[in-house]
């Protein structure tokens, strides 16, 4: 079959010639198909049966551009084999963390992927104060299993330098390099502050010209672009976790490389903290937003914990090799300080750069809005700059 981009119209059509028939749905079943694409890259789809409409799938499809920004932003299709591999090594470490994998389709450039309702894409989930209880532990555990695994503290020499064969990431990677550590320190034409919120200005304006952030954050690309860590998610934000109060599913793994893990923290600190920043704009009620930000920075406090605890009980059953506690503690302090590092750089990216953080866009009003990006703006920075003295993670929650 000769690669085209599906349709509402045409998905059905798509599915009845895949082994989905059979497999998934009764072989003559009526199809119907829903468009969920609301991510800035790939089309999503949900097929359900006509009769049973709790039998459903997610189709998800590459194109040759990144779907919110267009032709101009041009993305490898071969993205989704990268991502389908992703999933089948994070399934091997974390189990049904994430979604199962139902059918793959390389011409195509598509796959099709367990349906995770009733999960909620958990910043949307943020803005509308729910609690998640399981959350900290489960995705520490995910990051504690999926990092560790491949890491060279979990697999051979050998294994690892395979690893960082199959998962090299080039364009996808070098997306993450330009948005997240180039054009948001600088006048750069695909910056949002460009189109958005003109009460930023100044802050942006000493941003640009903070000598201090631009090493630090020199420092940070060229641990992300170097550092040969561990096989990570790549881009583990809230937007790239589907949640109930019961469950944490992770999906979406189309930057994964061999690279730093703090990577992957840092990633969700940082939008946990903007969360917790922007619920000035959600909860109007002083009491349940202060309720609602103890729980969000619990949740920081304790997904390091699990993540920390969990990574050191895998490392001393796996053997002996550099696994001294003083080794061990100096390793989790350095990883704490990248990542303290890398969640204000994803601060900053989500604030002045091209991707947005919804629970921050939602707040209608601009001089509101300015009011919780420029304490966010301000954290970031503290903890770019700052990084070297962070020994716990409540000295990165102190200005929160
Ligand atoms: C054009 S891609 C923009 C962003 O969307 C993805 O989810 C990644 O976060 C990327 O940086
Ligand atoms: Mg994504």
């Amino acid at each position: 079959m000769r690669y085209e981009p599906l349709t509402v119209a045409t998905v059905p059509g798509y599915v009845r010639g895949t082994p989905l028939m059979g497999a998934v749905f009764a072989k003559d079943e009526g199809l119907v198909a829903d468009d969920l694409a609301d991510g800035n890259v790939n089309l999503v789809f949900r097929v359900r049966s006509q009769e049973e409409p709790a039998r459903s799938v997610i189709l998800k499809q590459a194109l040759p551009y990144a779907r919110a920004v267009g032709t101009a932003f041009p993305m490898p299709l071969e993205r989704i084999d990268l991502e389908r591999r992703m999933l089948t090594v994070e399934a091997r470490w974390a189990g049904t963390a994430v979604p199962a994998l139902y059918h793959y389709d390389p011409d195509m450039h598509l796959m099709a992927i367990e349906d995770l309702t009733p999960h909620l894409i958990m910043r949307e989930g943020l803005v509308r104060g729910i609690e998640y209880p399981h959350f900290a532990e489960q995705i520490g555990e995910f990051m504690a299993a999926t990092l560790f695994h491949t890491s060279d503290l979990g697999v051979s020499s050998a294994e690892k330098k395979q690893l960082v064969k199959d998962f090299t990431n080039p364009r996808l990677t070098g997306v993450t390099e330009d948005l997240v550590f180039t054009e948001p320190f600088s006048n750069h034409p695909n910056n949002r502050y460009n189109r958005w919120n003109p009460h930023l200005a100044p802050i942006v304006g000493s941003l640009w010209a903070d000598d201090e952030l631009a090493a630090a954050v020199a420092d940070l690309k060229l641990i992300f672009m170097t550092h040969a860590e561990a096989l990570i998610h790549g881009d583990l934000h809230t937007g790239s976790l589907m949640v109930t109060p019961d469950e944490t599913r992770v999906i979406d793994p189309e930057f994964g490389f061999v690279g730093p893990m703090a990577f992957d923290l840092g990633s969700l600190l940082g939008n946990l903290a903007l969360a917790y920043l922007a619920q000035d704009g959600h909860i109007s009620d002083p009491t349940r937003r202060a309720a609602y930000r103890r729980w969000i920075a619990g949740a920081m406090e304790h997904l390091w914990v699990v993540f920390r605890e969990e990574f050191r009980g895998r490392w001393n059953a796996h053997g002996p090799q550099w696994a001294p506690r003083a080794y061990q503690d100096h390793y989790f302090g350095r990883l704490l300080r990248e990542a303290a590092g890398f969640a204000g750089v994803e601060m900053i990216r989500r604030l002045i750069g091209l991707a947005h953080a919804l629970e921050v866009d939602r707040i209608a009003d601009e001089a509101e809005r300015a009011v919780v990006e420029g304490k966010a703006l301000t954290l970031a920075r503290r903890w770019v700059v700052e990084r070297e003295h962070m020994h716990e993670m409540a000295d990165l929650l102190i200005g929160l």
